[in-house]
């Protein structure tokens, strides 16, 4: 079996720690891809002090000179994209064509920094005093610690770390201990298009033990993390207490809302991509459904039928739609969920629990579940649960179907189906999320637009687009006075100063 190493300091380093973790492929768990670090604060230590000298020479170089490395690194993961989807559903279990799509993000990442090297506009203003500019620019802000989670081993990696690196800043890893191999070879290709070794550190490990310590380093003044609301809110604790710069993306209960006027095959579609699409376990994943009165039981009878006929197996079979669960863990919280949902009188229409049969046994499959019934407010309708569990609420107006989307904790994203465009306006006014869709699913942002949510969904950024920029560099501010006197701003125009 393969063992693989942190990337510290310039070289493939063992872990100080001397232990490892096996990484297991979740559709067959007796397939081991190979042993990866266990690192501790030792190794975190070292990376950090390894990143404030990349940090030294990534400043100094160019922004455009930053984005042609990262356009080679979207031509390497380009050139790779087949062979790196295969290894990331060995790794994480989601069928080719979503982690295809992964490592479209990340392309798509790549070239939309790129070409960010050369703007990263800062503003030009006229100064109130004559002879004299005013203006502000961005500046790189030092070495940045990225926290990552197994849903999107290669898209969200890239959301966070290629903006930090055409900012100038210098960055230490940590990816989800249930995806290290593509964390791994995402490093390799950053190299290899000729970003300096030192700028970029990979610390493999747990998050308790290497997370935890990157978070709390004095010397990372940047922290970017996704993942639970719970982890986020310890991560937070840290960051607040250290006044670090920090931006959090972490739960989602995101609802669709299908109206009496909807397209069903439509909404059908959408809800089964939104719902089972990755398992259910993409914090932009559709887990509730609102169903208007008028279609609720004819959609919800349509809905059972195509959910019953999903073919759940090893990702990279032709004709899987549903892959496995990450790990033993995620299928003990849907099943706790599944129990919670029976005891607060909610209908099992299909599915809750564990997927056995040919070819299913060793990994951690979960039967595509749906609720019916459920009541706004419990918890099966307010607790993100990360798994292919669906639960559906009956509502009367447009009104009410607002106020239950809007009445949960978190605020990631929305849909919903209509043929009232005035109705459709009103949801993009009036749904308390970071992102609506109409007429398409919870899921799909695209890398060029902003992505977060509000509530506690968030801390405020957002990642994606032009907003991340700002995000991963600090706006500084210069004033030239080129007229040869003292001029004293606030005073010598308004007192009367003569020409
Ligand atoms: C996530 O849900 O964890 O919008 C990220 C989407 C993807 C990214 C999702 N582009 O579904």
């Amino acid at each position: 079996m393969k063992t693989f190493k942190n990337f510290i300091g310039g070289v493939w380093a063992e872990p100080a720690t001397g232990d490892y973790f096996d990484n297991v492929n979740p559709a067959d768990t007796r397939d081991i891809i190979g042993r990866f670090p266990r690192s501790g604060a030792e190794d975190v230590e070292r990376a950090v002090q390894a990143a404030k000298q990349g940090f030294e020479l990534w400043r100094r170089t160019p922004a455009p000179i930053r984005g042609d490395v990262l356009r080679k690194v979207g031509d390497l993961l380009s050139a790779r994209k087949e062979e790196i989807a295969q290894l990331m559903t060995r790794e994480m279990g989601k069928p080719l064509n979503e982690t295809r799509g992964d490592v479209q993000e990340g392309i798509d990442t790549a070239y939309y920094a790129a070409s960010e090297g050369r703007r990263l506009f800062g503003h030009t203003v006229p100064s109130e005093l004559r002879n004299k500019w005013a203006m502000s620019y961005r500046r790189p802000i030092g070495v940045a610690g990225l926290v990552t989670p197994f849903n999107f081993p290669m898209a969200i990696p890239t959301w966070k770390m290629f903006p930090a690196l055409l900012c100038g800043n210098a960055v230490i890893f940590k990816p989800a201990e249930d995806v290290p191999h593509t964390a791994t070879v995402l490093v390799e290709i950053l190299l290899e298009a000729g970003l300096p070794p030192q700028v970029i550190q990979l610390v493999h490990g747990l998050g308790e033990e290497v997370g935890a310590a990157i978070v709390a380093h004095p010397e990372v003044p940047l922290i970017s993390f996704t993942g639970s609301t719970e982890t986020g809110r310890l991560v937070g604790e840290v960051c607040g207490r250290m006044h670090k710069r920090l931006s959090l993306e972490m739960g989602g209960k995101n609802a669709m809302i299908v109206l009496d006027d909807a397209d069903l095959e439509l909404a059908l579609d959408g809800v089964l991509w939104g719902a089972f699409g990755t398992t259910g376990q993409r914090c932009t994943a559709t887990s509730r459904l609102i169903l208007q009165a008028g279609v609720h039981d004819e959609f919800l009878s349509r809905l059972v039928d195509r959910v019953r006929a999903l073919r759940l197996g090893d990702g990279r079979k032709e004709g899987t739609d549903v892959g496995p669960l990450i790990n033993a863990n995620a299928v003990a919280k849907v099943e706790r969920y599944v129990g919670i949902g029976q005891a607060e009188g909610a209908d099992l229409l299909c599915g809750g629990r564990r997927a056995t049969g040919k070819g299913l046994d060793a990994g951690h499959f979960f039967e595509p579940t749906i609720f019916a019934r459920v009541k706004p407010c419990s918890r099966l309708e307010q607790e993100e649960i990360f798994g292919p569990v669906l639960a559906v609420i009956q509502v009367e107006s447009v009104d009410e179907a607002f106020a239950v989307n809007n009445d949960v904790r978190y605020g990631l994203s929305s849909s919903i189906y209509t043929r009232d465009v005035n109705v459709a306006f009103r949801a993009l006014n009036e749904l308390d999320n970071g992102i609506t869709y109409v007429n398409a699913p919870t899921i799909g942002a695209e890398a060029h637009l902003p992505f977060g949510g509000v509530k506690q969904t968030g801390n405020g950024h957002r990642e994606g687009g032009w907003e991340v920029y700002e995000f991963y560099s600090e706006t500084k501010v210069g004033y030239v006075d080129f007229s040869g006197v003292l001029q004293r701003a606030q005073i010598d125009t308004y007192l009367g100063t003569p020409d």
